[in-house]
């Protein structure tokens, strides 16, 4: 309920909003900022300077002090500046005051903003502003809230090309194709007995498969490559006790994070830390080395670790090179058979005792020392590929989110229906059905036909004040 209410009142252009822009607590500068049609009115009630705040210029710095409109009391020293529609972030007049950053001072000016007729903005109702004023479509929309809460440098790249319109532009382009087939189908439908000139369906066909089945198939790629860029991988480490996966999770994380002893069955419970593999933050659990015990600690840990080699992306299956390979190593790579599995092979340092017979040659395999770090480095470039799937460090020009991919799926399974209404030869009124459809789900991922719930959903993730 309260997420409709937060829609419909943020949808009220009219209004005049304002914020604190800046992070809570106190800094050198702290912005407050409006934006809305009273924005010049209220400058010019609670801002005094040399100047008229009616001849300042827009994007133009202006110093001068913030005053209490009521008692003409002096808050603070600030420089302001005025941006004037619609060339401004939200489309719409907009003021931002750059006041000292204390607390205080921002919540009085803030208050000055109130007594003239502001009122506070939602969170992300700023960004919200952009959207609904056609300064930028949905997909650049969010694409801000990425840059905002990016992690990784890959991630921050991603987002920008988001934020250039990159994702939308291909979605537009699908949905110019729609649009078009659509109108060509209205006309068959309104005047079937006339002689207006039809492409035929075949035609039509040929263009939908190229036109639109084929980029959102690449999207829909994207999306499972971009994912992990963007939400980051899971990975897991398993072996039987004492191979010395927690000495590889401590050497991968750089840190004495967990235990380390010569006593087989050390780690009972998941330990889960996050690092940056070249971009991409990984998440690593180490896990209780998997056997059958009679311990009732160790072996809930046991079970733990098999729920974590289940959700992982990628497996890392420890074993000890220093010893010969034994039945048990032989039980758990079939529990992790059929996963992205890295075969990594310890205690290199030590001499070497196993023979694989040349089997596990289908897996990337490692030779490392987690105790001297030997093979480390190479691990990390084999985590990257085997999570990628591919060599190079390219960043994908979009990254559809899985909100797109929901829509992108639904208006690829609506597009397939229409090509096969066409192939069994049903009228256009059918087609036509199936194609809008399409559109609409497509419309979804660029804000043209995205239900308000939605769109509140998304601008109550941002802060507020952006
Ligand atoms: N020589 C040598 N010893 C190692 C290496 N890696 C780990 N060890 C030793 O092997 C023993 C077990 O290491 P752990 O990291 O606790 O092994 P684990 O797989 O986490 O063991 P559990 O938690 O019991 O399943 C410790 O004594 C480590 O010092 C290595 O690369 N070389
Ligand atoms: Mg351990």
């Amino acid at each position: 309920m309260s997420v409709m209410r937060i829609g419909n009142k943020a949808n009220n252009l009219e209004d005049t909003i304002v914020a604190i822009a800046t992070p809570p607590g106190a800094g050198a500068i702290g912005i407050v900022r409006l934006s809305g049609p009273l924005s010049e009115a209220i400058a010019q009630r609670i801002f005094r300077s040399k100047r008229a705040v009616s001849s300042f210029k827009s994007h133009h710095l202006y110093y001068g002090h913030i005053i209490d409109p009521e008692t003409g009391e002096a808050i603070d020293e600030v420089m302001i500046a005025l941006f004037r529609a619609p060339h401004s972030y939200t489309g719409e007049d907009s003021l931002e005051i750059y006041a000292h950053g204390g607390p205080l001072i921002l919540k009085l000016i803030l208050e000055a903003t109130l007594k003239c007729g502001a009122r506070l903005a939602e969170p992300g109702e700023f960004t919200k502003r952009a959207f609904l004023n056609g300064r930028m479509d949905l997909t650049q929309a969010e694409a801000v809230l990425h840059l905002i809460n990016a992690r990784t440098k890959a991630e921050l790249q991603i987002a920008h090309k988001q934020l250039q319109g990159y994702l939308g532009q291909v979605v537009e382009g699908i949905i110019k194709t729609l649009v078009e087939f659509k109108a060509h189908l209205e006309v068959a439908i309104d005047f079937p007995e006339e002689d207006v000139e039809i492409v035929p369906p075949a035609v039509w066909q040929k263009r939908l498969e190229k036109e639109v089945i084929a980029p959102i198939k690449s999207l829909l790629e994207a999306y499972t490559q971009g994912r992990v860029l963007r939400e980051g991988a899971l990975m897991a480490i398993v072996g039987r006790p004492n191979v010395g996966k927690s000495s590889l999770l401590n050497r991968l994380l750089k840190e004495e994070r967990a235990i380390v002893t010569p006593i087989p069955g050390t780690t009972r419970d998941v330990i889960e830390e996050t690092i940056n593999i070249k971009g991409i933050p990984v998440k690593i659990a180490d896990t209780a080395g998997l056997r059958k015990t009679a311990d009732v600690i160790e072996a809930v840990g046991v079970e733990r670790a098999r729920k974590k080699v289940a959700e992982a992306d990628v497996v890392l299956w420890v074993i000890d090179a220093s010893q010969p390979f034994t039945k048990e190593d032989e039980e758990i790579y079939h529990e992790v058979e059929g996963k992205s599995v890295i075969l990594v092979l310890n205690k290199s340092d030590l001499p070497s005792k196993i023979d694989l017979k040349g089997r596990f040659r289908h897996l990337p395999q490692v030779k490392i020392s987690a105790l001297y770090g030997q093979g480390i480095e190479r691990l990390e470039e084999e985590i990257f590929e085997r999570i990628l799937g591919q060599k190079e460090e390219k960043i994908p020009s979009f990254v559809p989110s899985l909100r797109h991919k929901v829509s992108l799926e639904k208006g690829l399974s609506a597009v397939k229906r229409a090509i096969d209404t066409i192939k069994n030869g049903l009228p256009p009124v059918f087609v036509s059905v199936d194609i809008q459809e399409a559109l609409d789900a497509l419309g979804e991922i660029v804000g043209k036909t995205t239900p308000e719930e939605v769109l509140s959903y998304i601008f109550s993730q941002f802060c507020i004040g952006k």
